[in-house]
């Protein structure tokens, strides 16, 4: 839209920060930005922003962000060609693989990577044809149990059960909390209004952290649990299901294996045996369990701090049992599957895509083609055949992101070769031999090619490119096609030109369940309203015998484990993270706006331990681990449980070669200094950066 006379224009977009998808009203004057505000119109999220909206004109004016490549050198880093970088890149890569193996090089892959379509349908295309099994990624930090007890219970890893939050009168949150992150595998733009709904409709929210957090606040009832003991909750809140005979499957008997199977598996885990450990009483279980099958609708939902445990792949399994055996799952209010515009769930049987092959160093499994981030360094420090000597990151900030970054930090320091695909010279891409930025966020046309699959109402949008990227840059997807065209490039061919993936947008919306198409969408930039979740089970399913599967052999194999810790003591005390509202993950410190106010990388730490530790207000601690220490001030609140302390990640920004003036005024240090890449999920391979045993000393200074 133009007015002519005042040269001011407005553009509408989805904001592709956060999972949360909120439209945007931008308003310009030329290539100015006059105005970012959330647009009333968009049907999803009906004016909702959060503060990081308005950072999307900071990252595109950010001095620190890089438009053109880079190649470090001894005396600094130095600009050159998208020619020169790309034949160094391909010609580095080549020779590494042709003098160690295919398996020499190491791949990662960031948060931002999902958030980015272009990304998205391109970057799998080179990573296919560099034909390396050492790929990994921020999943195995995230949200991998989620994926693989989708692909256990429902047969595809993308068939993550969403919480029906605007039509649920009970929810049961576990290690979440939306009020600060808007919502993650649960994309509900204006998350708080939707929670309000819920009690306005005489429903009630039940929060389960052990931080009494801002979700806390807006909640009907909130309980401490012990880190990483979530399992332990679960099973028992089962336990008196199965043995107060509150199970109803409902329709969902037709199609549903494995009850029986799960109620002798559930059996010992009463409340009175698991409340020592999880620190909730065996009344509050029982409660908790009756409240939630008795309520007309309900609906269980765990997220980070739920998968990123020592249980994490079993939780996330009893998360969906809880939903089916009380019948709130596949109905309205309950969990429920989506029904996106453009579908990336093959209609096909899921063959195994777990544990085909294993990590090299330390055996790992391999899931759905990528090896457990926890695994990575072990792969780039340990000599003999298939070590990794050369590393591709995307989209990607290991060292502040992934458990024991610090070693991580010391891995790529000896590597023959690393070209990271990223807009800044951060602590993970200052050790690059070249970076190659793309142009980003406002600049880019975007279709939330995966969040439409995880969000809590079937909703389509088409942004356009509100500002032009500048002359000579590139996106994304053309990075990732060159790559691929020149690493596939016979000798005295002819180079070919980068495909736009917007054919391959068109064709999905074309092909998809409402016929649409990238037309129709500019027709409707404000998204399109395609209706609330509906049933979509039995036919959804993508499991061998097309059945709903509640007690897979591997999940209930686990529960031997799960006894055995049962068993044990709860360390002294224990490290968790957090998230705030106006911070993304480790790369948003470098927008003044969001990082003003008070230092936000405290220890958070309950009265009684401070008192007996000597530890005061604001006064410097030490915190130690078994992979390292760091030092930050003491923040004393009765918000966190007794025995636990809390450190948002994604700070750390002081390390030498980072190149980010804000961030580095405000640089904080790295919980994952701290965690330990030894804590894992057995079963997945998932970090589990929820409840890594620490000892405190309080500093004089
Ligand atoms: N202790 C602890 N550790 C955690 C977590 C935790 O809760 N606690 N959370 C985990 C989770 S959930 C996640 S997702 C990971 C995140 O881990 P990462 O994805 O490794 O880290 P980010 O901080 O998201 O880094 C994103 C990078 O992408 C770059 N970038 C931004 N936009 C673009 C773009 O459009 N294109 C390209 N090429 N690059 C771009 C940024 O400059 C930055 O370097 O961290 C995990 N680590
Ligand atoms: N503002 C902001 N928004 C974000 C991000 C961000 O960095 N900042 N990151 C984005 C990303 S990549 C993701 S994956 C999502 C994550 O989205 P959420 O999962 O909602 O993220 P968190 O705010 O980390 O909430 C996790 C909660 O788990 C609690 N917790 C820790 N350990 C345990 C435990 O053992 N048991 C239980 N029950 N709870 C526990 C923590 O105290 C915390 O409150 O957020 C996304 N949105
Ligand atoms: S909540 Fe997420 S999607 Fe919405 S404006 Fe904030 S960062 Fe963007
Ligand atoms: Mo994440």
């Amino acid at each position: 839209m133009t007015n002519e006379l005042s040269n001011l224009r407005t553009a509408y977009r989805t904001c592709n920060l956060c999972e949360a998808m909120c439209g945007l009203e931008i308003k310009l004057e030329g290539n100015k930005i006059v105005s970012i505000r959330g647009d009333e119109l968009d049907p999803f999220s009906k004016g909702h922003i959060c503060p990081k909206a308005t950072a999307l004109e900071d990252i595109y004016n950010d001095p620190n962000r890089l438009k053109f490549p880079v190649r470090r050198t001894s005396s600094g880093w130095q600009q050159i060609s998208w020619d020169e970088a790309f034949d160094t890149v391909i010609s580095s890569l080549k020779a590494i693989q042709a003098k160690y193996g295919q398996n020499a090089v190491g791949v990662y892959q960031g948060n931002p990577s999902v958030h980015n379509s272009g990304t998205v349908l391109t970057s799998s295309g080179f990573f296919k044809v560099l034909g390396s099994s050492n790929k990994f990624s921020a999943t195995s930090a995230d949200q991998l149990p989620h994926h693989f007890a989708a692909w256990q219970m429902l047969g595809h890893p993308l068939l993550i059960p969403i919480p029906d939050i605007d039509r649920t009168n009970f929810m049961l949150i576990l290690g979440a909390n939306p009020l600060a992150s808007n919502g993650s595998l649960m994309t509900a733009a204006g998350v708080r209004r939707r929670l309000e709904g819920i009690k306005k409709r005489g429903g009630k929210i039940v929060l389960v952290d052990p931080r009494r957090t801002e979700t806390a606040a807006i909640s009907s009832e909130h309980h401490f649990v012990r880190p990483g003991t979530d399992v332990f909750l679960l099973l028992a809140m089962l336990e008196v299901i199965f043995s107060e005979n509150l199970v109803k499957l409902g329709r969902l008997s037709e199609f549903t294996d494995g009850l029986e199977v799960l109620r002798e598996a559930v059996r010992g885990f009463t409340p009175e045996r698991v409340s020592a450990r999880t620190g909730l009483s065996a009344d509050t279980i029982r409660g908790l369990a009756r409240d939630f099958a008795k309520a007309p609708t309900a609906v269980a939902y765990g997220r980070i701090g739920l998968s990123t445990q020592a249980f994490g792949g079993s939780s996330q399994w009893l998360v969906s049992a809880l939903n089916i055996v009380t019948g709130n799952f596949d109905r309205a209010g309950g969990a429920m599957l989506t029904t996106p515009a453009i579908d990336l769930i093959r209609a096909k049987t899921q063959e195994n895509i777990f544990n085909r092959s294993q990590s090299r160093v330390r055996g790992l499994p391999e899931f759905d083609g990528e090896y457990p981030v926890a695994a990575m360094a072990a792969e780039m420090l340990t000599p003999g055949e298939g070590q990794v000597k050369a590393f591709i990151t995307n989209s990607g900030n290991p060292v502040l992101s992934t458990p024991n970054g610090g070693q991580l930090e010391r891995a790529l320091k000896d590597l023959e070769f690393f070209v990271a695909i990223d807009i800044y010279i951060n602590e993970t891409t200052c050790h690059a031999n070249i970076i190659l930025p793309p142009a980003t966020g406002l600049e880019t046309a975007h279709y939330d090619l995966i969040f439409h699959h995880l969000a809590v109402s079937n909703h389509a949008k088409y942004s356009e490119a509100t500002l032009p990227k500048i002359e000579g840059a590139k996106y994304d997807w053309e990075i990732f096609e060159e790559l691929r065209n020149r690493l596939t490039l016979e000798p005295g061919g002819t180079l070919k030109n980068p495909r736009d993936p917007a054919e391959k947008l068109e064709l999905g919306l074309q092909t998809g369940t409402y016929k649409l198409s990238l037309e129709k969408l500019r027709e409707n930039p404000h998204g399109l309203d395609l209706g609330a979740l509906e049933v979509r089970l039995p036919e959804r399913l993508l499991t061998p015998n097309k059945r709903l599967e509640l007690a897979p052999e591997l999940l209930i194999a686990d529960l031997t484990r799960a006894r055995v810790e049962l068993e044990q003591a709860s360390p002294e005390l224990v490290l968790i993270g957090r998230r705030e509202l106006r911070s993304n993950n480790s790369w948003m410190h470098n927008a003044e706006r969001l990082v003003r106010g008070k230092n936000r990388c405290t220890l958070m730490i309950h009265p009684s331990d401070a008192a007996q530790k000597g530890i005061l207000e604001g006064s410097r601690v030490r915190v130690n681990s078994r992979v390292g220490c760091i030092e930050l001030p003491a923040e004393i609140t009765e918000n966190i449980m007794p025995g636990v302390v809390s450190i948002p990640h994604g700070f750390g920004h002081a390390r030498a070669g980072v190149k980010l003036e804000v961030a580095s005024k405000n640089a904080g240090v790295s919980i994952n200094d701290l965690t330990d890449e030894h804590l894992i999920d057995d079963l997945t391979g998932n970090a589990a950066f929820c409840g890594v045993s620490v000892s405190l000393q309080a500093l004089s200074t």
